[in-house]
């Protein structure tokens, strides 16, 4: 019996990379990853799929390279983004909108190939700020996207291509699905470089402190600003209920489960047992003050919302940075690695935390597309 063919764009990065594999355990289908990275730096490589790597054979902004990888799906899930934590999409805007050529090339291949479904992973960058002013938030509910203020660039990208997911869904009828994702975090996913999110950037200063013996860790802004935080599986479960959903509009998929910054710096020190001195660094990029997930609309579709605790899932993330840490750090490296380095603009200075070797960060090669400006 001939396999319904899947897509997983992004399939390189954290979320993509857990997907596949959760694709490939179902054993229903064929799946088809691609990422623009070379396969020795995409997170997880599953043998399994049929992987398109590589700026000529894996760029899904090129038309070219989405028709080859839709021709013949049935289903498309399209992750694949230039994002990160604030540290990057702070800095890098206009890299972070160019992810629109991605998603507006992948909706016209998926519609031109006769695609059934199509899942686009939204977020909640998408939030109006005003509505995220205070730490003590109420937690932010769909319609809370209009009138419409999100995060510069890459909130404003995302907000767009919603709009073209639901457009195409009406004029062109292919059934797209769109999850606002609220802050993802877990094993195999970028801990260092200046792409990581505070769940993986907190885990590493704790472990790097512990390792260079300078007790002390370095938390952006006052430690205040409250966010929840979702476990990888929780979120791989929800993609799956959602695609599977009769959920046309966008919905949230985030933990309910709000903490402050601190808080989540005190789960860390718990798991290392040890307590750190703290310097907030409050020039750094911090976002907005307060974020939580309202999971009515989740609930009230599929009778399910993200519940993996925060303390379970760092457990686990925190184990598996300690483990990369030793694998591919040298202790003398510690105290590099106790610091977050944000790029400012397009070209990362070397010296604030930006390493060229890293496979984490290679921001202004990845964003500007192959031959750009070559003239001609
Ligand atoms: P990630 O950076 O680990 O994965 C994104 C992948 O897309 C990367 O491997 C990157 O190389 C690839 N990519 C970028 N441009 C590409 C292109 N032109 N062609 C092909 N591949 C390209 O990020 P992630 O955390 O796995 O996020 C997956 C999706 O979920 C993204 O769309 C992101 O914006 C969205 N999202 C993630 C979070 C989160 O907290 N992780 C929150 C909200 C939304
Ligand atoms: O980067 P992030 O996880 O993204 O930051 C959360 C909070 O943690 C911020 O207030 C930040 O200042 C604070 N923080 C403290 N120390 C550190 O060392 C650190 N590194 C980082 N990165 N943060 C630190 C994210 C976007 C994603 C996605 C999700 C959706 O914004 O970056 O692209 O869209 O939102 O939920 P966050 O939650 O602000």
């Amino acid at each position: 019996m001939t396999k319904n063919i899947v897509v997983v764009a992004g399939g390189g990065g954290f979320i993509g990379g857990h997907l596949v594999k959760r694709l490939l355990e179902l054993g229903t289908c064929h799946v088809r990853a691609v990422d623009i990275k070379p396969l020795k730096d995409w997170y997880q490589v599953s043998t399994a799929a049929e992987n398109f790597a590589g700026p000529a054979d894996g760029d899904a902004r090129d038309f070219r390279v989405c028709r080859t990888i839709c021709h013949g799906a049935s289903d498309v899930y399209q992750l694949a983004a230039d994002m990160g934590g604030m540290g990057f999409i702070e800095n890098n805007k206009a890299l972070c909108m160019l992810s629109v050529l991605t998603n507006t090339h992948m909706l016209l291949a998926s519609q031109e190939a006769g695609v059934k479904r199509f899942f686009f992973s939204s977020s909640a960058c998408v939030y109006n700020a005003d509505k995220q002013l205070n730490p003590h938030v109420t937690a932010l509910a769909e319609a809370d996207a209009y009138p419409a203020l999100p995060e510069d660039g890459y909130g404003w990208e995302k907000l767009f291509s919603e709009r073209m997911c639901r457009h195409f869904r009406e004029d062109f009828g292919i059934q797209t699905r769109i999850a606002r994702f609220h802050n993802v975090y877990g094993p195999e996913g970028t801990w260092r470089g200046g792409r990581e999110k505070a769940p993986a950037a907190v885990c590493r200063k704790v472990i790097a402190a512990k390792a260079s013996g300078d007790h002390s860790i370095e938390i952006w802004g006052d430690g205040t600003q409250t966010r929840s935080f979702m476990y990888i599986d929780d979120c791989v479960e929800g993609i799956g209920k959602i695609m599977d959903s009769k959920i046309y509009e966008p919905v949230n998929l985030g933990s309910s489960e709000l903490v402050t910054i601190n808080q989540l710096v005190d789960i860390a020190e718990e798991i290392a047992g040890i307590k750190l001195k703290r310097h907030y660094k409050l020039d750094a990029p911090r976002g907005v003050a307060g974020r939580n997930s309202d999971n009515t609309k989740i609930r009230s579709y599929l009778g399910w919302e993200p519940s993996i605790s925060l303390k379970q899932g760092i457990a686990a993330t925190y184990r598996w940075i300690e483990e990369e840490f030793r694998k591919e750090c040298d202790p003398a490296d510690a105290k590099s690695l106790a610091t977050s380095g944000f790029s400012h603009g397009s070209k990362p200075i070397p010296g604030d935390g930006y390493v060229a070797e890293s496979r984490h960060m290679d921001t202004w090669r990845q964003g500007i597309p192959v031959g750009y400006g070559a003239g001609g």
